[in-house]
């Protein structure tokens, strides 16, 4: 709960001015209250008016998205990038394509963003974008036909040294492809302006595997400093998307077990550990749902609805799929089996009752901020190597992603410890995100 005073009525301006986004409201929340000591100790950030600028996004592009589907309709969706802050770099962050997608969603992303991008300590800005376009179902044409017409608008406002987008839900090889592409045409510019891009076309090695293997790399810290580790843990991921499954190939290879996942339509089980090259086959080969894994392991088991997942008894829980996917009776259902470690693949998937279970009972608990940035670290190695015009091998790539993942740990697990409250990553996370984020902005005065 916010206490002081001042943060309570930024709060309170925050929900006036951004009615209807419970997402970013949450966001927020969370973020100030973390930084009541913080301000406590150094006021300037209040005086200088660095709280007040910093939930607010610099500036929210919204624009339609008209394409022709394969029966020759006119479709319609709405395009969103929200340039949330560019204190220490150019903004970065994905594009979202999924149907749940609105203004509040990509605020609420953008914005943690920011304090995501400044733990990794690569010199780059907070943005998110997306629509409420769905991918599933459409032809690969019309997935063209969309991204181009998205691209021809949003090329106006990015640019390698001012916004580079990337991939998150629904964006993957095959969306960034066409971006790329119609950016390069519109703009007659060769430049690293999307991230998570083609090996053939300056994509990284390693981007791919990049978010899951990160959160398991802060998860085998985090374990690590509390005199344990993967090995022989059970496993649970939620979701089997691109997070989803490098979290569970890199755990898998950690030597723990993972004997679930899930789509939105529900969740298999498999006691003998799930088989990831059926899952790939399934969710990379040919977008398919999870169920189909039963096809070739009929002795694994297929539950309908995508919460009951948290039911299945596990030592270490990493939800990867969306927001807001784990609530408190998931959270009491994981801690009921004896869960020791919950750590965020995806963005902001425990609602503020499922963490405060989890902290509660003394479950580590890695926030998605600090256990999630990853991906984005590895983005911005793919920024560096495009820059530079030369690209590193994957051993490189992984090692370094390895070195940012533990120094992640470190830091949040400091400034928790530097400010009263050791083992809470979340205060921790958000606390040393927002310190070099707000120095930069202190530094640059009102702007
Ligand atoms: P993908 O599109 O590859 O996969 C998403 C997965 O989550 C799918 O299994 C999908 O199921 C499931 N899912 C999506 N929306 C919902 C929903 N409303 N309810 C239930 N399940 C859902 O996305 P990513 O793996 O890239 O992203 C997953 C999470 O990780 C997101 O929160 C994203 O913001 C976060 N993230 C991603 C990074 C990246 O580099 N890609 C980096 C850091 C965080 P279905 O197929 O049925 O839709
Ligand atoms: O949420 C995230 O950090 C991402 N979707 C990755 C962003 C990026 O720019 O690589």
């Amino acid at each position: 709960m916010i206490t002081n005073a001042y943060l309570l009525e930024v709060m309170e301006n925050v929900k006036k001015r951004n009615q209807g986004e419970p997402e970013f409201h949450q966001a927020v929340a969370e973020v100030l209250e973390s930084l009541e000591p913080v301000v406590a100790k150094y006021p300037e950030f209040i005086e200088k008016g660095v709280i007040d600028s910093i939930v607010e996004p610099e500036r929210i592009i919204k624009f339609r998205v008209p394409w022709v589907d394969d029966s020759g309709k006119v479709q319609i969706n709405r395009g969103f990038r929200v340039q949330f802050n560019s204190a220490i770099g150019p903004y970065k962050g994905g594009l979202r394509f999924h149907p749940s997608v609105n203004e509040g969603i990509i605020k609420f992303l953008g914005f943690e963003q920011t304090f995501k991008n400044s733990l990794t300590t690569l010199p780059i800005g907070g943005g998110k974008g997306g629509s409420d376009f769905d991918p599933k179902g459409k032809s690969d044409g019309e997935v063209m036909r969309f991204c181009q017409s998205f691209m021809t608008e949003l090329q106006k406002y990015i640019g390698a040294d001012t916004d580079v987008p990337a991939g998150d839900i629904g964006v993957g090889a095959r969306e960034i492809g066409y971006l790329f592409g119609q950016y390069k045409r519109l703009r007659d510019e060769y430049t690293g302006v999307l991230t998570g891009k083609g090996l053939t076309y300056g994509g990284s090695l390693a981007r791919k595997e990049a978010t899951g293997y990160g959160l398991c790399y802060f998860t085998e810290e985090l374990l690590k400093d509390n005199g344990t580790s993967f090995a022989g843990k059970t496993v649970v991921v939620s979701g089997s998307g691109n997070v989803a499954i490098y979290a569970t190939e890199k755990a898998t290879t950690l030597g723990g077990k993972v004997v679930a996942m899930s789509d939105s339509n529900g969740y298999i089980y498999d006691k003998n550990g799930i088989d990831l090259d059926t899952v790939k086959a399934i969710k990379e080969g040919r977008r398919g749902r999870i169920k189909e894994y039963l096809d070739v392991h009929p002795e694994a088991e297929y539950h309908e609805g995508c919460s009951g997942i948290w039911t299945v008894k596990c030592d270490i829980a990493l939800p990867c799929a969306t927001q807001n996917e784990s609530n408190e009776a998931s959270a009491k259902a994981l801690v009921a089996n004896g869960v020791l470690a919950v750590c965020e693949g995806a963005n902001m998937p425990s609602t503020p009752e499922a963490i405060h279970t989890f902290q509660q009972a003394g479950v580590f608990f890695g926030p998605a901020k600090a256990a999630n940035a990853g991906g984005v670290a590895t983005s911005a190695l793919e920024m560096s190597q495009n820059s530079m015009r030369l690209s590193w091998s994957f051993e490189e790539v992984d090692e370094k992603l390895h070195g940012i993942m533990i120094n992640i740990y470190k830091s949040a697990s400091a400034a928790a410890e530097e400010f009263g409250m050791k083992g809470n990553l979340v205060a921790g996370a958000n606390i040393a995100g927002f310190m070099k984020v707000a120095r930069s902005m202190l530094a640059y005065g009102v702007c």
